[in-house]
């Protein structure tokens, strides 16, 4: 009789220790992934982690999975390009508010509209932390930092809306300063078919202060236990809302996979091999 092996999240730790500063929202991200995986029973090998460059993009080196460390903004079609080619793989991309809506915010919405089976998790802190603390698309408006020494004047991106509008088939959101949940979110996301997208708001406490924990924690409220995660008008509703940041899933309708679509042209390829086009439909063939 086989047995599944069961993991700790010890399983999942490098013998690398993160650069992180000290209290850096980083380090209770990688903790909740671990013990996500953990729970999901995904075995290291079976696990890709991919990044692009930032402080959070540091993370697939603190994983015992197989990883890699994109260029900068290009987590996403390196992960789309391996998940197409081994969609038996587990395949999760992290990074930070500025490699995935700055640089890379070209990739976001066709990793969405193509719905490609992997998890998305960003760890948000509203600023370039690696490059020492330049203004992202995140930032909030008025803030002071190393490139806007008079604050900013430029309205932030909302991650979430971003999401819903491009068609995000699973839209979360979590905070490092709660683990707990952002685990359960992370289990969530992994299990779901498709592009599933984390916020996670992670602060830098370097750039940003200590007190970005406070900050967010004084408007983090739980997703009303009423609301109706497939209505995607109701969860815009939350997303945008003025005043409170609301923790939890906000928007989830399950759509075919792009592994699913790939699947049925390889099929239909073999239906129609007798008219000719064969040389065109072999590129989509595994076998
Ligand atoms: C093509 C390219 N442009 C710019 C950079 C410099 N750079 C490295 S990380 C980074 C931004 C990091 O911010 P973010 O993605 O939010 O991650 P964080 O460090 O805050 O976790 C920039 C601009 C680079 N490495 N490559
Ligand atoms: S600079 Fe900011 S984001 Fe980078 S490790 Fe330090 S606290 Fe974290």
């Amino acid at each position: 009789m086989s047995t599944v092996p069961t993991y700790t999240w010890k399983d999942y730790r490098s013998g690398l220790a993160p650069v992180w500063c000290p209290g850096c929202g980083d380090f209770s991200v990688v903790a909740a992934i671990y013990r996500a995986l953990a729970e999901l029973r995904i075995a290291p090998h079976q696990l890709a982690v991919i990044s692009g460059i930032g402080c959070s993009s540091r993370l697939p080196g603190y994983t015992t999975a197989y990883g890699f460390n994109a260029i900068h903004g290009r987590a996403i079609p390196l992960a789309t390009g391996l998940k197409a080619a081994r969609p038996d793989t587990e395949v999760l991309v992290v990074g930070g508010d500025g490699d995935g809506f700055s640089i890379g915010g070209g990739h976001f919405p066709h990793a969405a509209r193509r719905n490609v089976d992997m998890t998305y998790i960003v760890m948000d802190n509203c600023i370039y932390g690696l490059t020492k603390g330049q203004t992202s698309p995140t930032t909030p408006l008025g803030e002071k930092t190393a490139t806007s020494r008079y604050g900013w004047p430029e309205q932030p991106a909302n991650p979430l809306n971003l999401a819903l509008a491009y068609g995000v088939s699973f839209v979360a959101q979590g905070f490092a300063g709660d683990m707990r949940t952002l685990k359960s979110l992370f289990v969530e996301a992994m299990r779901w078919k498709g592009f599933a997208f984390v916020e996670v708001h992670s602060p830098c406490v370097t750039y940003r202060g200590r007190e970005q924990f406070d900050v967010v924690r004084e408007r983090a409220r739980p997703v009303p236990e009423d609301h109706d995660p497939t209505d995607r008008t109701a969860a815009f509703a939350l997303a945008d809302h003025p005043e409170f940041m609301y923790m939890g899933v906000l928007y989830k309708k399950p759509q075919d996979t792009y592994e699913e679509r790939l699947d049925a042209l390889r099929s239909s390829a073999k239906d129609a091999s007798h008219c000719g086009h064969e040389s065109f439909l072999d590129q989509f063939r595994t076998s």
